[in-house]
């Protein structure tokens, strides 16, 4: 679809108010938030990635291109909530220490705010101290940790294993996810679950509550 395409271009180009009329107009025209997300915002992020790796774009044009991204982002986020589900459960999410990549985060918190889960969102840079403290006091159904960098995702380890005796004791359950995160990985570090994008953690964790 030409406006998607344009948006991804814009995204690209990191033209924020051309993003945010360009959302606003697709909507209008009834394409769902969903699509204008993944086949129009995230795009034109993956196409800046890509100029990123090959040294073509760097990081003053990544972070204009965040900018117009999130611009983008807050104008669909009232439209991608749907009815309440009949699930329920809170979810605390953070990228984890050292690491200061959000999009992808804050991606996952609205496609489970969308679906009716209370979603507790402690940020970038999440100490281990940090995630623990927050169990402890909100009692959560599950931990979630982003990494976009790979020498940040060993860090996701070093929580793990920390929460081994609370995750016991207070039945939370714990998933992973971000660029360089497989399954494999996940198993490894002993996490309850992966998930490679918004809608696969919506049913990862409707899936992990059930059990
Ligand atoms: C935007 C960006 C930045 C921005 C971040 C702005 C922001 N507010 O987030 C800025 C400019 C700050 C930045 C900085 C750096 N970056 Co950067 N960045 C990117 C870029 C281009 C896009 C990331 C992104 O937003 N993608 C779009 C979102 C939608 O995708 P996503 O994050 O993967 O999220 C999805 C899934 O992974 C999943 N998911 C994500 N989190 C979670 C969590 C859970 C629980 C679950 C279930 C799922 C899930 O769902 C999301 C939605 O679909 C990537 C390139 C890439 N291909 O990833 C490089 C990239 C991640 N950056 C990279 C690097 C090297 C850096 C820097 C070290 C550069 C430097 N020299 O300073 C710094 C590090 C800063 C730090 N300490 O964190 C490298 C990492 C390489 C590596 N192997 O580690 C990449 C891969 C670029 C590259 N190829 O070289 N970066």
């Amino acid at each position: 679809m030409k406006i998607l395409k344009e948006i991804a271009n814009n995204v690209e180009k990191g033209d924020s108010a051309t993003v945010k009329e360009l959302v606003k107009t697709a909507l209008s025209q009834k394409i769902e938030a969903e699509e204008i997300l993944n086949s129009g915002l995230v795009k034109g992020m993956d196409v800046i990635g890509v100029k990123f790796k090959n040294n073509e774009v760097f990081i003053p044009e990544v972070l204009i291109a965040t900018r117009a991204m999130k611009a983008g982002m807050d104008i669909i986020e009232p439209s991608l909530t749907h009815e309440k589900s009949k699930y329920k459960a809170k979810i605390v999410i953070g990228t984890v220490k050292g690491d200061l990549h959000d999009i992808g985060k804050k991606i996952v918190c609205m496609m489970l705010e969308s679906e009716g889960f209370e979603v507790i969102d402690l940020g970038i840079d999440v100490s281990k101290d940090k995630f623990l403290k927050c169990i402890n006091r909100e009692n959560p159904d599950i931990i979630g940790m982003s990494a976009l960098l790979t020498t940040t995702m060993s860090y996701m380890r070093e929580v793990t294993e920390v929460m081994e005796k609370v995750k016991f004791e207070k039945k939370v359950k714990v998933i992973i996810g971000g660029a360089p995160i497989t399954q494999s990985f996940a198993d490894e570090i002993k996490a309850d679950g992966y998930a490679p994008d918004g809608a696969y953690a919506v049913d990862l964790i409707k899936n992990l509550i059930k059990k």
